[in-house]
């Protein structure tokens, strides 16, 4: 079936009323594929985004599912009590006439569909501080709203996702097998993040060691996942959320960090441009401390820095171990994608090493904020 039929047939068993009008590919994730359809009904464009769920990243897709309906259930509720309408602020997911929140098709694929925000865009970089503060408040307020959500309830969909020790680990085995035969280029970079390991993975050791305690996390909180008002860049709401599960704060602090405070690109080739920008970084401290600090135990706090170190040597090690293993988990749009990205990942994560002091300055005193006042 081609591409337009498949897309047609899946938003026809969502039940979509309308007229379909077209359809566009949404390129900004390395998951699932995703499309945005456009429909025409009531004399209006309605808009909405299908996803083909990547199985081979996700197992239980059926389990993802059920963690983002009953999460976004949970924040709609929560927004309901202080606003009249949660449209703009949380995802919506649409049901088939079965009732579920997914459908198949005969090729294996599992889908989904939800309503565009609309009147929304969404950002890959930024230079402005204002958006960066303003991704900072998305993610620090859906981490407030889900600070009583009873953690046992969602499905662990992907065991051991930001375990460090494990990502280092699938790093050496993917050094044994060389299943891609790409050893021999990459040794250098495989010694780099060796020299690294020991700093990037203390919060996931503070975590077991029971010092830093698991919550209600996205898990994936780069720039891209959070949707802003069109006209005056405010936060909407913060979407991808197939990773919600239980994690450490300073991992959703500091996987923002690693895109929207660098320099450079997430897959940036002139090494040279690639660095910790302090002023983007302070801004999502502004936006995100004030937000979550009140919920936060003292060694959360004091690590809130050091997780951008370890979000982003883990991300680099991710990249390194996937390019070894010949490119399967991430998608790439040239050969060697994936290990751009991971030589990217690495510098910029040797800067923050060097500025960590600094950047847990940031921290504390966005922490201390009130005293201040
Ligand atoms: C993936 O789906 P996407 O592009 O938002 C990945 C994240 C990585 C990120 C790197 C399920 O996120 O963990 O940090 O790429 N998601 C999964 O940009 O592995
Ligand atoms: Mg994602």
């Amino acid at each position: 079936m081609n591409e337009e039929k498949q897309v047609r047939a899946v938003c026809e068993k969502f039940g979509l009323k309308g007229e379909y009008r077209n359809y566009e590919i949404v390129n900004s994730g390395h998951i699932n594929t995703t499309y945005r359809v456009y429909y025409f009904r009531d004399g209006e464009v309605k808009d909405y985004i299908l996803q083909r769920v990547n199985t081979y990243v996700f197992k239980n897709p059926v389990d993802v599912m059920d963690n983002i309906s009953t999460v976004t259930e949970y924040i709609r509720a929560k927004i309901k009590q202080k606003q009249a309408t949660a449209k703009r602020n949380v995802l919506h997911y649409s049901k088939t006439p079965e009732e579920q929140y997914y459908t198949f098709t005969e090729d294996g694929g599992f889908w989904r569909c939800c309503r565009f925000i609309d009147d929304s865009v969404c950002f890959m970089t930024t230079d402005s501080l204002d958006v960066i503060e303003e991704s900072g408040k998305a993610f620090g307020e859906f981490q407030m709203y889900l600070s009583d959500f009873p953690v046992k309830e969602l499905n662990i969909v992907i065991p051991h996702f930001h375990n460090t020790i494990r990502r280092y680990d699938a790093l050496r085995e993917a050094v044994k097998m060389n299943e891609a035969g790409r050893l021999a280029e990459v040794e250098q970079d495989v010694e780099n993040y060796r020299t690294v390991e020991e700093i990037a993975t203390k919060p996931y050791r503070l975590q077991r060691e029971g010092v830093l305690p698991l919550r209600v996390t996205h898990n994936d909180t780069k720039l891209s996942n959070v949707l802003f008002d069109a006209a005056t860049h405010e936060h909407l709401s913060v979407i991808d959320l197939d990773t919600v599960m239980p994690g450490l704060v300073a991992f959703d602090f500091g996987d923002a960090i690693r895109i929207c405070a660098s320099t450079g690109e997430e897959d940036e080739k002139d090494l040279d441009k690639v660095a910790l920008d302090i002023e983007k970084y302070e801004a999502f401290a502004r936006g995100f401390v004030p937000c979550v600090k009140d919920q936060l135990n003292q060694a959360e706090k004091d690590t809130l820095a050091l997780g951008a170190v370890a979000m982003t040597v883990e991300c680099g090690v991710r990249f390194l171990t996937d390019y070894l293993n010949g490119d399967k988990y991430f998608k790439i749009h040239y050969p060697d994608q994936n290990l751009v990205r991971a030589r990217c990942h690495f510098v910029l994560a040797q800067d923050m090493i060097r500025r960590l002091d600094e950047m847990q300055a940031i921290v504390n005193k966005y922490c201390e904020g009130e005293k201040e006042n």
